[in-house]
């Protein structure tokens, strides 16, 4: 989130809700959104492919064919274009590339754009107008639009609107994702993905090396832990195609197949290709499980051998930060101590390090600290979690965790009551701090930054330009602002690129002594000295540097967002105009098909029905959690799809009749037909949250006794279809197709 759900009460004036159904996927964030209707009268607009709760509550609702929003947006900013809305000078001072998105709108007639998308014509005319012409305005999406092969085009397409509109870095303004699980912002930040260190560091050597010198721990023998020093900056295999490190044999980009695998926290039935999933699981040599609950994956086959269950401890039995979606952090505490025998998740890991032999590197972080502007070892043992939030403080630069120190975290969590929510200023004590001291938080004493990209607050209160990433030129084209873009206070007019220990003493107009040039690390990411911060907050000076965004993205397979036909097309006759990828060659250690499988054939005539997955209110994820409460569990006694009374007669099928759903790689699952008007009769929508059986078989017998859910079902998941996206390797969960039988 660039803003937070306070903010969008208190400012906007219209919010443009966009693949979410927050009503029942986030109701404590959508009550946001009533409030600011209730307030403002700030127009809701609800743009996904199923008449769903968040739907019913909107001032408009726009029903999409699904994977077709990056032609929406097109559509939008043809019309924005044309009759001149955008905001010329937001452009022209603050962003890069935009000619070329320009160039393509044109394209998007609202006819263009009705055609591929579902969307009636005047209906996106009327949309854009309202959208357009409320400032500020804010976009709010969650996985309807993350989740497909063209996931990452679609999470561009969207702020772009936002910089054309003028709405991004302003109050009410912004891209408001709403961030799934709990602490999800948190999982990512630390970056628990197969393709960078903590933090977005990334990998390579000197990432590497950063963190071993931050974590009082030697490169070399960090080095020694890889089979060769070229795996340490590759990527990994991704949580969604592990299966196919264990499945493939000749074309494997590992040194071999996987052949363990450590599951801690994820459902397994959450991800896409179940019977894959279930041969992989199969095939391996050992299988471990550390879960509060019997995770599913334990059941998928029925293996008796190299299998074991850890018990793990839940949330309420551990302590420590979480990051909300807004970047704000929050301190938690243990509610009562770990139940039986079951230890919290960072106990199993330090147990897991001790056996493999590298328990003191792994807490070595946690003793160091900076002495004199430079790293010492300062104890021999640690407390948790509080030096654990410490060392990331120390560490996590480039999102600016400076100021995340477990004392200040505490002190916010003692005194929810002193910050006003629409805001999230403190009073009181807590003045000058917002809640949460959503990140950037440069150092100990900056106050958060509540709202992104801001240059109209000044550095030290929150304030920032873009970011400078992507060097300080392209095409011979300057990538920072001049000076209309200058942060306020600021002692740098214009803009000015990201600090380094070379250019310091140049952009700042300051002389370093000999001292500090020996401490300080080559660039404010990599300076654990936090000299580089120092000066910055002097000058009012933000070390990321104030640089334009770009609408352009020159290292990505579309430099701007395209749109690309699912990979499973309903529309056969658009896939030439619009085909997918090419085929992808090791990426995360796999091939993936694309285009390969798109043209193969129309796929639709086999398989003419659109599928959507969603949420239950009452279920989250695969549902092992709430699938084993009794209560929650029976609000929906079993997995069902809706179904349009007109699409289920075509096939003979009654209210709450078993129909089979098949999918185009030649799996099926057996569910209820409920006959439901949110749904059009091209398409059906079921929940994702039910596991325990396998194209009608049940497997809940292989559950150790005592621990069976009260409800299982089919997994949404076994059908799914094939696709990923092609920069992330997001499965694609919502634009796939099936086929409907009367079971
Ligand atoms: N009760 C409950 N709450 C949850 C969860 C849960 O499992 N249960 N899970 C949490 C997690 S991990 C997450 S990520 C969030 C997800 O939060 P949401 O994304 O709000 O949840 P979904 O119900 O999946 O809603 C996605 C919506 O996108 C629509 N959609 C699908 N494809 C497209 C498309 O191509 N374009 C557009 N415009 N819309 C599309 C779907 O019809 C659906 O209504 O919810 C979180 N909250
Ligand atoms: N078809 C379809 N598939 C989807 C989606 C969809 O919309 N449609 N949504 C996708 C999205 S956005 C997400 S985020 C994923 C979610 O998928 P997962 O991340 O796999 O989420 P869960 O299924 O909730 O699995 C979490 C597991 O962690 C366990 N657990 C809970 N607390 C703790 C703890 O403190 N420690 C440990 N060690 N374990 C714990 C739970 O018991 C549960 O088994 O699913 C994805 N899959
Ligand atoms: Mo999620």
């Amino acid at each position: 989130m660039t803003n937070h759900f306070g903010d969008v009460v208190g400012h906007s004036k219209a919010i443009l809700m966009i693949g979410a159904n927050s009503a029942s996927a986030c109701p404590i964030g959508f009550k946001h959104f009533l409030q600011a209707k209730d307030r403002n009268n700030t127009k809701l607009i609800v743009v996904d492919p199923v008449y769903t709760k968040s739907a019913a509550k909107a001032d408009h609702y726009l029903r999409i064919r699904t994977g077709t929003d990056v032609a929406f947006v097109y559509g939008m900013l043809h019309l924005i274009f044309k009759n001149g809305w955008e905001d010329k000078e937001f452009i022209d001072s603050r962003v890069y590339g935009m000619d070329e998105v320009r160039q393509e709108a044109k394209k998007w007639t609202p006819e263009v754009t009705a055609d591929v998308t579902g969307i009636p014509a005047d209906k996106i005319i009327q949309i854009t107008r309202l959208f357009a012409t409320s400032k500020p305005a804010t976009v709010v999406w969650a996985l309807g639009i993350t989740q497909h092969s063209t996931g990452t085009s679609n999470t561009r397409i969207l702020p772009i609107l936002q910089l054309v509109l003028g709405n991004a870095g302003k109050k009410g303004g912004g891209c408001n994702i709403i961030r799934g699980h709990d602490n999800v912002q948190g999982s990512t930040d630390m970056c628990n993905l197969a393709d960078s260190l903590p933090g977005y560091y990334g990998l390579s050597d000197d990432a590497w090396k950063y963190y071993s010198k931050a974590w009082g721990v030697d490169y070399e023998w960090m080095k020694g832990r890889f089979h060769s020093h070229k795996w340490m900056n590759e990527k990994g295999f991704s949580l969604a195609k592990w299966w196919q490190g264990v499945l493939q044999e000749e074309k494997t980009y590992s040194s071999s197949p996987i052949r363990a695998l450590w599951v801690q926290g994820t459902g397994i039935t959450s991800m896409t290709q179940q019977v894959k999933i279930q041969e992989a699981i199969k095939k391996l040599d050992l299988l471990v499980i550390a879960e509060p609950f019997v995770n599913e994956a334990a059941i998928l086959s029925d293996r008796k051998d190299g299998i074991y269950i850890i018990p793990a401890a839940t949330q309420f039995e551990t302590e420590g930060s979480v990051t909300a979606s807004n970047r704000s952090s929050q301190w938690r505490s243990k509610v009562v101590d770990p139940l039986y025998e079951s230890k919290p998740d960072h106990e199993i890991m330090f147990e897991f390090a001790k056996k493999f032999g590298f328990y003191d590197e792994f807490v070595s972080g946690m003793k160091h600290d900076i002495v004199d502007g430079e790293i010492k070892k300062v104890k021999d043992d640690f407390v948790w979690p509080d030096d654990a939030a410490n060392e990331l403080a120390r560490t996590v630069k480039t999102i600016g965790l400076g100021g995340w120190t477990a004392k200040r975290l505490r002190e916010h969590q003692e005194n929810w009551h002193l910050f006003d929510p629409i805001t999230l200023a403190g009073y009181g004590k807590m003045k000058g701090q917002y809640y949460g001291l959503p990140w950037p938080c440069w150092d100990t004493k900056h106050p958060g930054s509540p709202i992104l990209y801001n240059p109209d607050t000044p550095v030290n209160e929150g304030g920032m330009g873009f970011r400078n990433r992507f060097g300080l030129e392209h095409d011979g084209v300057s990538q920072l602002p001049d000076e209309r873009v200058s942060v306020k206070g600021s002692k740098v007019k214009g803009g000015y690129p990201e600090i380094t220990k070379a250019n310091i003493e140049k952009v700042l107009g300051i002389k370093l002594t000999q001292e500090e040039k020996r401490k300080m690390g080559a660039n404010w990411k990599v300076d654990l000295s936090g000299i580089i911060q120092e000066k910055c907050n002097e000058a009012e000076v933000c070390v990321y540097g104030n640089a334009k965004a770009r609408a352009k993205v020159w290292t990505f397979p579309d430099q701007i967002p395209m749109h690309r036909e699912p990979i499973h097309s309903p529309r056969f006759d658009l896939v030439k105009k619009y085909p997918t990828y090419p085929d992808q060659k090791n990426n995360f250690r796999v091939d993936v098909k694309f285009e390969s499988e798109q043209s193969e054939k129309d796929w639709s005539k086999e398989f003419p029905t659109m599928i959507v997955t969603m949420r239950l209110v009452n279920l989250s994820g695969a549902g092992m959690i709430e699938r084993t409460s009794k209560y929650l569990s029976h609000i929906t006694p079993e997995m069902f799809a809706h179904i349009h009374p007109e699409l289920a007669a075509k096939h003979g099928i009654r209210d709450k009749e078993d129909m089979w759903l098949h999918s185009p790689q030649g799996t099926k699952i057996k569910i209820k037909a409920y006959y439901n008007y949110s749904v059009t009769p091209d398409r059906v929508a079921m929940p994702y949250n039910f596991a325990g059986m396998m194209q009608g078989v049940d497997l809940t017998h292989r559950y150790p006794e005592g621990t069976k859910p009260y409800v299982n079902g089919e997994s949404s998941n076994t059908i799914t279809n094939y696709g990923f996206d092609v920069i992330t390797q997001i499965p694609e969960f919502n634009a796939g197709l099936c086929r409907i039988e009367r079971a």
